[in-house]
């Protein structure tokens, strides 16, 4: 209970509906968190992992239905279809809230409704925005309290001011409480919908990652996307970097990476060129506001990582490594024999026996992975070695450059930066990946990703494009971050030509010297590259071939990459802004007009 009506109101009202056993407020406290995480080990929903490798941490399996965000089921009920836009998928709000009241009715019985206060950025930041989350679910509730703010400061903050509602159930009621599973869901109807005029989420049937943690993707994107657009500000899926060089002068990168492409990697990046430091502020959202000054200030809303686990090494992510080492919540990996965890990728080595992420039995000869592709780690931001000094400030931290990449094996040079701000918000609308695992779908196949928002724009993606180049109108070109597009997967012959991980450094190096506006560049069609002598390879082994290649521009391959944009534009229709396609028909020429 709290003394602010409304909550309460609102509480008792999806309590009265959902018939939830009990009722649980979360206040955020370490010791709630070990009882809740002691609970579920009793209920064996979590295994307590080996308290001298890995303290205070634990595994979950979910259920194998039950493993990736479902964008086929996720829902933008604007009460104007035009405004969720070709994107999303669209239902009428009335009718999809009479759907799920029905399948809401009844569907805590036997179960806690937990209520989880939470803050998306720092409690008071002036940026900070508030959910509550009722769910059903304990995993939401423990996970939630690492990757939110959560607890009585945050409704003490909160006053009578609105917040956002956030109604999440698993959808499985208990007639007997040993009837329970250790990751109740519902196979057969999963609903993941955000209310973009009432701003409200409300999920069902699925207890995994994004469709639960209602605070991450469904709030500080689609309905924050949505916020943004309204009051002038900016929700993106990017991280946040703080970037020194040898002088010891810093400035702030944000990028934006479609899902799994690398970005907790490069939010922790350690530079192998000497001098340079990387600190990390946030691997997967940031909110931008304009400061007094007119520069953008980003912050990250949320309060922990939600990492892709397989692949995650002390090769590819020494400090990932680091930040996991306590205080984890685990999904979907494998369990070793002495009561640790492992996955595809840890080390090189596989280890002889293994529990698969399946609970069953495995050996190196196993034909299919020990952990899924899409298991999950949850850890605190706090536990990361390389956190930024300004992490947790009200203000956020100014941004010099904004990074967009994907990975592409052809055509997409290595980095480039965009002419001016319009011209960048050109290359983020052409965002292209290929598909991975975070989601479900044809893995390996290129899909357009624009801003690395597909997923998570809440409302019309055309107006979004125009958001962004209205943001481009509320400040000057010195104040602005530049815009670049980095591709760190460009491939000959199916070998990768570029080292990546820490040897990214080199690119960010003359990223942080393009801000300065170093001389560093020569002028292509698609933008600056850098010039072949002011990329720093001192120490890389790569030869002269594979650096050429790296930094090509073919103008015949960027011709048909033109076609392939103009197709994907045709679906915004007349909604495409005027200057996107502007943008489009002068790449076409100066392709056609260039060597
Ligand atoms: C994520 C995603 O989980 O983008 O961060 O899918
Ligand atoms: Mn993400």
């Amino acid at each position: 209970m709290t003394n602010n009506r409304k909550v309460n109101e609102w509480v008792q009202e999806w309590a009265a509906w959902c018939q939830p056993d009990r009722l649980y407020w979360c206040k955020g406290a370490a010791n709630e968190w070990q009882s809740l995480c002691n609970a579920m080990v009793q209920h064996g929903s979590f295994i307590r992992l080996n308290e001298s490798k890995r303290p205070s941490s634990f595994l979950a399996r979910s259920d194998p239905s039950d493993v990736a965000r479902v964008e086929s089921r996720t829902f933008i009920c604007s009460a104007d279809q035009e405004q969720c836009g070709p994107t999303n998928n669209w239902h009428a709000p009335d009718e999809m809230q009479q759907r799920l009241r029905k399948l809401y009715q009844g569907c805590m019985k036997g179960r806690t409704m937990y209520i989880i206060p939470f803050s998306m950025g720092p409690v008071r930041s002036p940026m900070a925005c508030t959910g509550i989350e009722i769910t059903d679910s304990p995993y939401v509730a423990v996970n939630m309290a690492i990757m939110t703010r959560v607890g009585e400061e945050v409704l003490q903050a909160l006053g009578d001011r609105p917040f956002i509602p956030c109604v999440h159930s698993v959808g499985m009621p208990l007639s007997n409480p040993a009837e329970d599973t250790p990751w109740p869901c519902n196979a057969q109807e999963k609903y993941i919908v955000q209310f973009p005029d009432e701003r409200m989420i409300w999920s069902y049937g699925s207890g995994y990652g994004g469709n639960a943690l209602l605070g991450k993707k469904c709030f500080a994107l689609r309905i924050a996307s949505v916020m943004a657009r309204d009051e002038g500000w900016m929700a993106e899926h990017m991280l946040i970097m703080g970037v020194t060089n040898p002088r010891g002068e810093k400035k702030y990168f944000a990028a934006a990476f479609p899902s799994a492409c690398g970005k907790t990697n490069l939010a922790m990046l350690i530079p192998t060129l000497p001098g340079w430091k990387i600190e990390t502020l946030g691997d997967d959202i940031a909110w931008m506001h304009f400061g007094a000054d007119g520069r953008l200030y980003a912050m990250n809303p949320e309060f922990g990582f939600f990492g892709v686990a397989p692949g995650t090494s002390q090769r590819s992510n020494p400090n990932a490594v680091a930040t996991i080492v306590k205080n984890t919540i685990f999904t979907n990996v494998a369990l070793t024999p002495d009561g640790d965890v492992w996955w595809e990728g840890l080390s090189e080595e596989k280890p002889n026996r293994l529990t698969s992420w399946l609970n069953q039995p495995w050996t190196p000869e196993d034909k299919a992975p020990a952990a899924h592709p899409n298991g999950r780690f949850t850890a605190p931001l706090t536990q990361c070695p390389c956190l930024d000094p300004d992490w947790d400030s009200p203000q956020g931290v100014p941004i010099s450059a904004i990074l967009f990449g994907g990975r592409r094996p052809t055509v997409i040079p290595l980095v480039h930066q965009a002419f001016d701000w319009s011209h960048g918000v050109f290359t983020g609308s052409i965002i292209s990946s290929e598909r991975t695992a975070a989601a479900d779908g044809t893995v390996g196949m290129v899909r357009r990703d624009p801003f690395a928002m597909l997923p998570f724009c809440g409302y019309h993606m055309a107006d979004y494009f125009g958001h962004w180049l209205k943001i481009g109108k509320q400040s000057t070109a010195d104040k602005l971050p530049k815009v670049f597009y980095v591709n760190w997967f460009r491939q000959r012959n199916g070998r990768w030509l570029w080292p990546g991980y820490g040897e990214n450094s080199r690119v960010l190096k003359w990223v942080f010297e393009r801000c300065d506006g170093e001389d560093n560049f020569v002028r292509t069609p698609i933008g600056l590259l850098p010039r072949a002598d002011k990329l720093s390879l001192d120490g890389l082994n790569i030869s002269r071939d594979d650096v050429e290649e790296l930094l090509a521009v073919r103008p015949e391959q960027w011709l048909k990459e033109v076609v392939d944009i103009r197709r994907f534009y045709q679906i915004f229709g007349q909604r495409l802004p005027n200057e996107l396609e502007r943008q489009l028909t002068e790449l076409e020429v100066r392709l056609q007009t260039s060597g």
